[in-house]
């Protein structure tokens, strides 16, 4: 089913990761989305760019930026999605994603809400098992409320149960997130996992996982091989290639219950002549039609 209305929301940070550059994706990525598909068909939720904060924990580095600009995120997404908007969140650093599972959660239930994260990460970090505090690697620990209480954005200890995570891609996963993703229950299907079966096989066992449940596919750019894409923080080789993302977009959108949708990591500051960005606007043409 297509929406009849997308809302882009921006999630203007990019000080939960160590990279400065992905907090104005949103301005090189919305203007263009409205261009194709026409100013009647998205809602723009805008948001003003954060000045990384000055203190915070050292085992949490810019806490109160990043939490507030998740919590703003969470706001204007429960809000769009009251108006009957699809939503459809730009980052922005991973960290955002704790502002959009919130709202999934609050929204949908735990128990109802599945979550495809096509990331080389996993993003699974708790506050003891970080190496870099960066928070950009414990959303996902905030979301299944592993972590500690302060790190917690909206209403819900907990939005997601770790059965119905989905990792597609995974290729730099530190030790302590094995554990803690395993432990969790969730499904990991890493990049060396998408080469040897197939990513047409590796879809067909998520779409059989997440049947019956609201879905949000989070996309992070550097799932992408560094040799067609490089415009984000990390550079890990071993990738995906965007026909494989593309496919596997279309299919989720077609036969997957999907609720909302996020991209996040694309630094503007690493496309200095957009050859990047056009490579990431077919692959989100496969999702937002
Ligand atoms: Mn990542």
């Amino acid at each position: 089913m297509t929406p009849n209305k997308y809302a882009l929301l921006e999630a203007a940070v990019s000080c939960g990761s160590p990279f400065a550059g992905s907090e104005r994706a949103y301005r090189a990525i919305a203007p263009r989305l409205i261009e194709r598909l026409g100013a009647d068909r998205v809602s723009l939720y805008p948001m003003e760019l954060r000045t990384p904060c000055a203190d915070y924990p050292a085992d949490l580095l810019h806490y109160d930026t990043v939490c507030s600009v998740s919590e703003e995120l969470r706001r204007n997404w429960l809000a769009a999605y009251a108006k009957g908007e699809f939503p459809v969140t730009i980052g922005g650093d991973h960290s955002v994603a704790m502002g959009t599972l919130a709202a999934a959660g609050e929204t949908f239930g735990a128990d109802d809400l599945a979550l495809i994260y096509i990331d080389a990460h996993t993003d699974i970090n708790t506050i003891e098992s970080s190496a870099s505090h960066m928070i950009h690697g414990m959303d996902l620990a905030e979301a299944l409320g592993l972590t500690v209480p302060r790190l917690k954005i909206g209403r819900n200890d907990a939005d997601i149960r770790g059965e119905n995570i989905h990792f597609i891609g995974p290729r730099s996963v530190d030790d302590p997130e094995w554990g803690i993703l395993e432990q969790a229950g969730c499904t990991c299907h890493t990049g060396a996992e998408v080469r040897r079966r197939g990513m047409n096989a590796v879809v067909e066992d998520v779409l059989r996982a997440v049947r019956g449940k609201k879905t949000v596919i989070s996309f992070d750019v550097d799932v992408l091989n560094p040799s067609i894409f490089r415009a984000t923080g990390y550079n890990i080789p071993g990738g995906l290639v965007p026909i494989e993302v593309e496919n596997a977009l279309l299919l989720f959108f077609e036969e997957a219950d999907v609720a909302a949708f996020e991209c996040v990591e694309y630094s503007p500051a690493k496309d200095p002549d957009g050859t990047d960005l056009e490579t990431l606007l077919g692959i989100l043409a496969c999702a937002i039609r």
